[in-house]
């Protein structure tokens, strides 16, 4: 039945005596359909164990119906231990793991109780499967990025002088789970004015001014999935420079969508992008990558900057954000997730992109 379980057992080339050990959360849902956390994967070429503790045994048999699951912890073995009776019972030499999410601590728990059986670091992971999304995948963010554009718009009135920061990202994960979402996607960003020219500005006590640009960034999460997006508004009449700038940063960014289909290399896309703001001597101003892959974390596969290699697929789902960041001055970014198509993209986020002059 659970058909990514064999596609993980075929990409990872698992063979006789391997496993595959799963500690990423999110590797660990999509393959399991689990929801809660603190949990590990054991992969076999005929097995999938789920090794759980006692507050989350019976979720993880109710969501995990392709898995065994196993408790360890007290009275049972430690994590170590419990690994090795696996390996032990199912005739395993060796088993890989996730080499960017196990950290020093547990590699050394688990090598020393696994003795002769090998613990190495896998080539190939689950992310590999999660590049391409299907369509119940794609739904879930469509899903999600629907949510994204309806709370922005029911915060528009909300964006007065005299707001804070702070309140508005808080009014914005508010209006998300109203509408539906489980949660934010993360932790909403909002910058004015100055704030603005640090692209992960935090949210501050800052009151909006008349003048200021302000920039939200913010995501909903449906079914684990999640959106992104990003909209610059700008609280008054725009300056002419403003309106010169936010421009530039739509044309790259409609220059990078349109660089978007099957077969494209990541780097050729953020570089059509790129080129439109090195053209306007902003180059230095773009201090980040043009977008990434979204699914069920907010940042994965494919990050498309001036070194990714990566090509794009029918199904990927990335972001297109081009922004400048000047400092004493502010910033502007624009920020969609889209669905990569046989011939072009689907956008997923819809809020319109016209500089809005809130007045
Ligand atoms: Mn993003």
């Amino acid at each position: 039945m659970n058909d990514r379980l064999q596609r993980l057992r075929r990409e990872a080339a698992l063979e006789e005596g391997e496993g595959l050990f799963i500690l990423r959360p999110t590797n660990l849902r999509y393959l399991s359909g689990f929801t809660g956390a603190d949990s590990y994967g054991l992969i076999t070429g005929k097995e999938a164990f789920f090794i759980t503790d006692s507050r989350y045994t019976e979720q993880a048999s109710r969501e995990c119906p392709d898995f065994d699951v196993v408790r360890w912890r007290d009275p049972f073995p430690p994590l170590g231990a419990t690994i090795s009776d696996l390996a032990g019972k199912t005739g395993l030499r060796s088993i890989g793991f996730e080499p960017a999410f196990v950290c020093y601590s547990l590699y050394r728990e688990i090598a020393e109780a696994l003795g002769d059986v090998a613990f190495v670091p896998a080539e190939k992971g689950v992310e590999t499967l999660r590049y391409v999304k299907d369509d119940r995948e794609a739904a879930s963010i469509r899903k999600a990025a629907e949510i994204a554009d309806r709370a922005f718009a029911a915060l528009l009135p909300r964006i007065v002088p005299g707001a804070a920061e702070r309140d508005l990202a808080r009014d914005l994960a508010y209006e998300m789970e109203r509408l539906g979402a489980d949660g934010k996607a993360f932790d909403v960003i909002v910058a004015s004015g100055p704030n603005g020219s640090m692209p992960h500005a935090v949210p501050s006590r800052r009151r909006l001014e008349k003048g200021d640009l302000i920039t939200f960034d913010f995501g909903a999460l449906c079914d684990g999935y999640r959106s992104d997006m990003t909209r610059t508004v700008v609280l008054g009449r725009a300056t002419k420079k403003q309106k010169e700038r936010y421009q530039l940063v739509l044309e790259a960014q409609q220059a990078g969508i349109s660089a978007i289909r099957p077969g494209r290399l990541g780097k050729d896309v953020d570089q059509a992008a790129r080129e439109v703001i090195v053209s306007a001597g902003l180059g230095d101003a773009f201090s980040h990558g043009l977008g990434h892959g979204v699914g069920l974390d907010i940042h994965e596969e494919p990050f498309m900057n001036s070194r990714c290699e990566r090509r794009l697929e029918k199904g990927c789902v990335v972001t297109v954000e081009p922004g400048i960041y000047l400092k004493g001055w502010g910033g502007i970014r624009i920020e969609d997730s889209l669905l990569v198509e046989d011939e072009g993209v689907e956008l997923l986020t819809k809020t319109p992109k016209e500089l809005l002059e809130l007045l």
